[in-house]
């Protein structure tokens, strides 16, 4: 039996509190409307949940104090653009080690935050956070039909702990560590949501309410896996899951503004007539920056993104949509297409078991490991079965580089061959030795980030593949040392 604290008293705020009770635990709601707390109070029942009783043991709170402090889970239901005010509201009430998960999906615009890392910022260091993320209609959860949802966390611990709180017989609950990666699947699914109802409220039909979905998820994933997120979390729960959900169901606001504005009605009006949070709207900010940082091209969120600001009509922008240049449906650049080639080659030569053994080799420094190397491995790798690291030593990185490393050689070393990706680990002391060391190692393909582009191209003459890959944009060393320096 936990007590749980619930902020926001709307669907999902209403859905989640009741499977609370249902589940043993005690529960304590706040608003930040008196009005609605009063309503809540005499009726027992929510305006959006018609037929669904509120249990009696559900206490209603106009104060945080009651609602937070001493709680095992606080969980915040406030609408997105609501939860830094009611995080700071609520900070004096949450202490460290309290544990905390956010319900509300989207991220903010002005910050380009994720609301755990908005929560971070605004909550007392030390409170321990989730989100909770996945296809769950509140209408649906709170009439007890069966949902799968994700309790994403930094850590096991913490997502296990808030899954066991909420596991039900109809409410099936998933952890993951992929935080970030689940809240940026639950905010733009949202937007792909619109342009589903778009769609449809132009009188298209099934088929392209499809292609509308998959290739939405293809945007998120590319846009994910720019910010180093887990591709596994866009095809899981909170990812393709909560897309289908979002885009098939006449339960989505997003999808219900979406048809609306098909039908020509001015926007604004269309989220007027919805009457209840648009998620999705309130994530267009974010998601057109976050594509223009990351320099990844979303296309269909572009699209929305025009209609709902009124630049272009909607039967316009899927035209344009549909008129735009052919595309393969592998990844966008050279390298990247390379890389998903040889994948299919690499599984296809290994199923027919003719896979001869394809060698790999890339260098570097790899000082202060980080994603954006892990990232550089991953997809060697994928270009062969065997990758040679040729890692500079100190005196090369001194001597020609000018770099003098945070981790010695052999700290370096030890940390590449514990990457499953890595095969062998050797010492770069020149640059010269590339051409014997391609001979040396059998090496069938050389690659590098396009930071080196153009550089090594002269090992083609000693007959070796090279490829250049596109370099993980917003992280370098350099980066690192200058936050830490901050
Ligand atoms: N990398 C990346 N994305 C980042 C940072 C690095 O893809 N955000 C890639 C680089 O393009 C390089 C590899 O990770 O392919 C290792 O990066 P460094 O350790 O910075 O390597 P560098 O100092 O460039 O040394 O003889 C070649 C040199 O040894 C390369």
């Amino acid at each position: 039996m936990s007590s749980v604290g619930i902020l926001g008293t709307g669907t999902w705020g209403i859905a989640l509190g009741r499977l609370l009770v249902q589940n043993g635990h005690g529960v304590t709601m706040w608003s930040a409307l008196p009005e609605e707390l009063e309503a809540l109070r005499q009726n027992r029942s929510q305006k959006n949940l018609p037929g669904v009783t509120i249990p009696e043991s559900i206490r209603f709170t106009a104060s945080l104090e009651e609602a937070c402090a001493g709680r095992d889970l606080i969980v915040f239901a406030v609408p997105s653009i609501y939860v830094r005010e009611t995080a700071r509201r609520a900070r004096p009430f949450i202490s460290a080690g309290q544990l905390v998960a956010d319900a509300a999906k989207g991220i903010e615009a002005q910050t380009l935050m994720t609301l755990s890392e908005v929560l971070r910022q605004e909550l007392t260091p030390g409170v321990r956070l989730a989100v909770l993320s996945g296809p769950t209609h509140a209408e649906e959860v709170a009439r007890d039909r069966l949902t799968a949802i994700v309790a994403a966390a930094d850590n096991e611990e913490d997502a296990k702990a808030v899954q066991a709180i909420f596991m039900s017989p109809t409410f099936r609950v998933y952890t993951n560590t992929d935080m970030r990666g689940a809240e940026l699947c639950g905010a733009l699914k949202n937007i792909i949501a619109l342009a589903a109802g778009i769609s449809d409220g132009l009188g298209q039909g099934d088929n392209a309410r499809a292609a509308l979905i998959t290739r939405g998820l293809a945007e998120m994933e590319r846009l994910g896996q720019a910010m180093g997120m887990l591709e596994s979390t866009f095809s899981g729960l909170t990812g393709m899951g909560d897309l289908i959900v979002t885009c098939t169901s006449r339960h989505s606001r997003n999808h219900r503004a979406g048809d609306l504005i098909g039908q020509g009605i001015p926007p604004r009006e269309a989220i007027r007539q919805v009457g209840m949070v648009v998620e999705g709207v309130n994530a267009l900010p974010a998601a057109v920056k976050l594509g223009q940082q990351y320099g990844v091209e979303l296309p269909i969120i572009s699209a929305v993104d025009a209609v709902v600001n009124g630049r272009t009509g909607p039967a316009e922008a899927v035209r344009a949509l549909m008129l735009r240049e052919g595309r393969s449906e592998m990844p966008r650049d050279a390298g990247e297409v390379a890389y998903e080639q040889a994948i299919v080659e690499n599984a296809t030569r290994q199923r027919t078991g003719d896979a001869e053994m394809k060698r790999v080799i890339t260098y570097g420094t790899f000082d202060l490991l980080h994603y954006g190397h892990i990232n550089l491995l991953r997809r060697a790798k994928a270009l062969g079965d065997y990758l040679v690291v040729v890692l500079s030593t100190d005196e090369f990185n001194w001597r020609e580089k000018g770099k003098r490393c945070y981790f010695t050689y052999e700290q370096r070393k030890a940390l590449l061959e514990s990457i499953r990706y890595v095969d062998l680990v050797i010492p770069e002391e020149n640059w010269e030795q590339k051409r014997t060391d391609v001979h040396e190692y059998h090496i069938d393909t050389f690659v590098m980030g396009d930071d080196w582009a153009g550089k090594f191209d002269f090992l083609r003459e000693e007959g070796v593949e090279v490829v250049y890959l596109p370099r993980t944009p917003e992280i370098s060393t350099t980066q690192i040392k200058k936050d830490l320096g901050k």
